[in-house]
């Protein structure tokens, strides 16, 4: 018999209602022991919802209702009672110590969803599916976390691993028949499907990147010599001055980071410290934070003083290029208002990645969100049904290496148990995506990214 589990699962605090979850073999008789409605929830059939009292010793705590949802017909396939009760910390603390003094017990972060994955209701993708939702900071990723979630990403892993072990089997039974020399498997038709699965295994893992930017946000970094406007810029995007202003060259130390929402793309907007050689030891210090932030960016925004000159941080764009490969990098020529408009009309053209902005008078500031909107949703333009996490691109990568092994196996003619083995252990891997085969360590990693109620 399993412990019967209790937490809230709605954010605690003030509010409409919160929500009380009860998961285990005894949910419904605790329940039934002090709650007060029209028939007993042991009598209830499930999914219906039932109104009434909680109360203890004839104190009533709170009018609620009451769903029932039996098992395996249930999130976590055991038996399930959600209490209703009404918003606020006092009463559903206080129906959940009640519910505790009846025999369950707290439930820890994420225990609820760990039983639906034990109890075989969804697969581990599914898990972080779960995980993603709550997590997610944009509506693309949510979308994608969502469609994870239906379990077609699961079903076609399946499908791939059972081929593959079928292919494994069959190269197996031919060892039986090795005298006679019969072939049951094809082995042109064997390298197909391996090379079928591996592009799929390769494309997924390489989607990685893009599902950080769904999960996490598109960081974009402002970069640039002092005083060339960072800090303004980062307060204008922001709508709201979040970083001092200053004409004093060498203002920002530390780096600041906020979210910005661009049609509900997440972007991950970072000022950071002017670029310069200095003595200033606390300047230094923000001068090599601005590298650890270079180097996580997807795209770098290199601010320019125009009323200096156009070509003014040229030295810097240059080495920022050569040294962020990676990134994508736009040079912003600011504080255009500063500059006569003949002296700009005799400016070459803007050449691709070039934009002229005041971010102090908000000119330009409208093409630049819809540069970082297309930029980002260029980038995760790849995600389509799964947002690939860093644990699934590991057993992706590992399963497209084992099924190279295998080919080369075919290759050279190797007995068909060596090649099977390959197939075998690149099946293994896929399973481990979905949680065919799992690990205490990996589950426990997996549900420590949950809440309490969860
Ligand atoms: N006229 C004009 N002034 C601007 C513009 N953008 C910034 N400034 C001014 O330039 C000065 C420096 O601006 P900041 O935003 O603090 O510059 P920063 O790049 O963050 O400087 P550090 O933090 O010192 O590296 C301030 O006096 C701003 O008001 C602009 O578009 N037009
Ligand atoms: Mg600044």
């Amino acid at each position: 018999m399993t412990k019967t589990i209790t937490a809230l699962a709605t954010p605690p605090g003030v509010g409409g209602i919160a929500v009380i979850r009860i998961s285990g073999d005894n949910a419904i008789p605790i329940v039934d022991s002090c709650f007060s409605g029209k028939i007993k929830l042991s009598d209830a059939k499930s999914h219906t919802v039932h109104y009434g009292n909680i109360q203890y010793e004839n104190r009533i705590i709170d009018t609620v209702t009451a769903a029932v949802f039996r098992s395996p017909n249930s999130y976590t396939g055991e038996d399930i009672v959600e209490i209703s009760c009404h918003g606020g910390m006092v009463v559903a603390s206080e129906i959940i110590e009640l519910i505790i003094s009846l025999g369950a017990v707290q439930a820890e972060a994420g225990e609820f969803t760990k039983r639906a994955f034990l109890n075989g209701k969804i697969d581990l993708t599914q898990v972080e599916a779960v995980a993603d939702i709550i997590h997610s900071l944009s509506v693309p990723g949510c979308m994608t976390a969502a469609r994870q979630l239906t379990g077609e990403f699961t079903a076609r892993l399946k499908e791939l691993r059972q081929k593959l072990l079928d292919i494994a089997s069959l190269l197996e039974l031919e060892l039986d028949f090795s005298d006679e020399d019969i072939e049951f498997t094809n082995r042109e038709k064997i390298k197909l499907l391996i090379n079928e699965t591996r592009i799929y295994c390769n494309e997924l893992a390489d989607s990685y990147k893009s599902a950080e930017i769904l999960r996490s946000g598109f960081f974009v970094a402002i970069a640039g010599y002092p005083n060339s406007g960072k800090s303004t810029l980062f307060n204008t995007l922001l709508q709201r001055n979040r970083a001092i202003v200053s004409e004093i060259p060498g203002t920002t130390r530390d780096y600041l980071e906020e979210m910005i929402y661009i049609n509900g793309l997440a972007i991950r907007l970072t000022d950071t410290a002017g670029l310069r050689p200095t003595e200033n030891i606390i300047e230094i210090e923000g001068i090599k934070l601005v590298e650890s932030v270079l180097e996580q960016s997807d795209l770098i925004l290199i601010i320019n003083d125009l009323s200096i000159s156009p070509d003014h941080s040229d030295k810097l764009l240059q080495s920022i290029k050569s040294k962020y490969k990676n990134s994508t990098i736009y040079l912003l020529q600011n504080k255009i208002d500063k500059v006569e408009s003949s002296i700009i009309d005799s400016l070459p053209a803007e050449y691709d990645k070039e934009i002229r902005i005041s971010a102090k008078a908000g000119v330009g500031i409208d093409s630049l969100k819809e540069i970082l909107e297309n930029e980002a949703s260029q980038s995760i333009d790849r995600t389509k049904d799964i947002l690939v996490n860093q644990r699934h691109s590991l057993l992706l990568k590992q399963c497209s290496s084992e099924l190279e092994n295998a080919n080369s196996a075919i290759d050279s003619d190797m007995e068909n148990e060596i090649i099977a083995i390959e197939i075998r252990s690149a099946a293994k891997t896929l399973g481990e995506i979905t949680g065919d085969t799992w690990d205490e360590d990996v589950l426990n990693n997996i549900f420590s990214r949950f809440c309490i109620g969860k």
